[in-house]
C-alpha cells in the first residue's frame, strides 16, 4: 500500500482527497495490460473508458465544453496522473495526452474551437495530439522549419513533425509552424489539423521501449482553414510554453507514480526475501537504499505539488515546473533502478512490474523538455533574478 500521507499536505483540499480516493477505487490493478498486443486499440479503449467515467473532464478547462472546472486544476491532473501511473503507464499516457493535445485549446482556443473539440476530448470521443518537435528541432523549438503560409482564407502547411504521441490514432493534432511574423520564437503559430485533412499523413510509426502510439507526421501543401489558428499569429511559441508549464508538472506527477509503485514493489520483496538467515530488509545496506528511495519520493512530491499549487493560484511556474520535472523524473529513474536491484534476477524478467517501470520511466527524462532543457530554464531564471533583483 503506497504512502498516502502526502494528501494531508496543505496543497490539497477535500475535493482533491476525494478525487484520489475515487480514482484509486475505479482503476483496476494493471489497467490496460503491460504488453498489449495492439497498443493502438488498447489506447483507444482506455480513452473511451476514461471519458465515459468522467476522468477526462479534468484534462480540459471550461465547464461549458465538458471540463470539470472552468480552468484546468493542475493539482487534479497531477493526482490523476500519479494514481494512474502507479497502476498502468498506458492509462496514464492515455489520460495525459488528451490534456497535452488539447491544452492549447483550453488556454487559447476560440469559443467555436472549444465547442468543436474540447467536449469530445473530455468525453473520450476524440483523441488529441500535440505536435511540436521536428527531426531538426527538439529542444530548440524556435528553430522549427515546418511552415504555414497564409493563402486567402487558408494556411498551407509544409514540413514534418516527429516524436508525436498519439500519432496515428489522434483525431486532431495541435501543430506548431513557422508563420514568419518575426524571426525565431516570435514567428510561430499554432493550428488544429484534423487527421483526415488532405496533405496530412503519418510518415512513419515509431516503436519505443515502452510501447505507445508514436509517429512522424508529414504535411505537404496541407490546407487548413484560417479559423483553425489557435491564439494570435506569431504567438505559437508562448502557446506551446504555457501548455508545457502545466504538463511538465504533470510529467513529474507521473514519474512520482512510477516511483511510488517501485518503492511498494521493493518493500514487498525486501520484507519477504530471506538470505543469510534474515530478510533483505534486515540488512542495513537495504535500509540505506529504502531510505534514499522514500526521501527522493517525498522531495519529488513536494516540488511537484508546489508547482501545481502555485499554478492553480495563478502564478507563473516555468521555473517550478522545470524543477519538478527534472527532480521527479531523475529521482524516479534511481528509485526504479534500486527496486530492480532489490528484486535481483526477477527484476529483469519481461513483464515483471519493476522491469516494466524500468522501461517506462526512461522517456520521461527526455520528452516535454529533456532534463538538460529544464536545467537551462532553471539556471536562466536563477541568474536573471540574481542579476536583476526586484526592488525592495
Ligand atoms: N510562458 C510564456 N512565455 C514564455 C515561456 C513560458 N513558459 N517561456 C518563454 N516564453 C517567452 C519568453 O518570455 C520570450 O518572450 P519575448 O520574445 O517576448 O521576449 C519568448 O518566449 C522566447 O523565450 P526564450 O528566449 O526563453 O526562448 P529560447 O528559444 O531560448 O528557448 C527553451 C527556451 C529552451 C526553454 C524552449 O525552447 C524549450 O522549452 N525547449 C524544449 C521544448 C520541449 O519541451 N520539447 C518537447 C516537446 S513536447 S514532447
Amino acid at each position: 500500500m503506497s504512502d498516502k500521507t502526502y494528501l494531508d499536505w496543505p496543497f490539497f483540499d477535500d475535493a482533491h482527497r476525494r478525487l484520489e480516493r475515487d480514482l484509486e477505487a475505479w482503476v483496476p490493478p494493471n489497467t490496460g495490460g503491460d504488453h498489449p498486443a495492439d497498443v493502438d486499440s488498447a489506447c483507444r479503449e482506455l480513452v473511451k473508458r476514461l471519458g465515459r467515467d468522467g476522468w477526462l473532464r479534468y484534462a480540459v478547462g471550461g465547464t461549458d465544453c465538458g471540463g470539470r472546472f472552468d480552468a484546468i486544476d493542475t493539482r487534479s491532473i497531477c493526482l490523476i496522473r500519479e494514481t494512474l501511473a502507479r497502476h498502468s503507464g498506458l492509462a496514464d499516457f492515455a489520460f495525459a495526452m488528451q490534456g497535452l493535445g488539447s491544452g492549447a485549446l483550453t488556454l487559447h482556443g476560440s469559443p467555436q474551437q472549444k465547442q468543436r473539440y474540447l467536449a469530445k476530448v473530455a468525453a473520450g470521443e476524440a483523441i488529441a495530439a500535440f505536435a511540436l518537435s521536428e527531426p531538426g528541432s527538439g529542444s530548440d523549438v524556435a528553430a522549427m522549419a515546418c511552415a504555414a503560409r497564409a493563402e486567402g482564407d487558408h494556411y498551407v502547411l509544409d514540413g514534418e513533425k516527429t516524436w508525436i504521441s498519439n500519432g496515428g490514432i489522434a483525431d486532431f493534432y495541435v501543430v506548431f509552424a513557422r508563420t514568419g511574423e518575426a524571426p525565431g520564437s516570435r514567428g510561430l503559430s499554432a493550428f488544429v489539423v484534423e487527421a483526415n485533412t488532405p496533405g496530412f499523413e503519418i510518415a512513419e510509426r515509431i516503436e519505443v521501449i515502452a510501447p505507445h502510439p508514436l509517429a512522424r507526421l508529414r504535411f505537404e501543401s496541407c490546407r487548413i482553414p484560417r479559423e483553425n489558428l489557435v491564439g494570435a499569429p506569431g504567438q505559437g511559441f508562448k502557446v506551446a510554453m504555457q501548455t508545457l508549464d502545466i504538463f511538465r508538472t504533470s510529467v513529474a506527477a507521473a514519474a512520482l507514480g512510477f516511483a511510488r509503485r517501485a518503492l511498494d514493489e521493493a518493500l514487498f520483496r525486501a520484507t519477504r526475501r530471506k538470505m543469510f538467515g534474515q530478510t533483505l530488509a534486515d540488512f542495513q545496506i537495504t535500509q540505506a537504499k529504502l531510505a534514499q528511495m522514500a526521501t527522493g519520493i517525498d522531495a519529488s512530491a513536494l516540488l511537484t505539488y508546489r508547482a501545481a499549487w502555485l499554478r492553480d493560484r495563478g502564478r507563473n511556474v516555468t521555473r517550478e515546473a522545470a524543477m519538478a520535472k527534472m527532480t521527479a523524473t531523475e529521482t524516479a529513474q534511481q528509485v526504479i533502478d534500486s527496486a530492480v536491484q532489490i528484486w535481483g534476477g526477477l527484476g529483469v524478467v519481461c513483464g515483471h512490474p519493476v522491469e516494466r517501470l524500468y522501461r517506462e520511466i526512461r522517456a520521461l527524462r527526455i520528452y516535454e523538455g529533456a532534463t538538460e532543457v529544464q536545467q537551462l530554464i532553471i539556471a536562466r531564471q536563477t541568474l536573471a533574478s540574481y542579476q536583476q533583483p526586484s526592488a525592495g
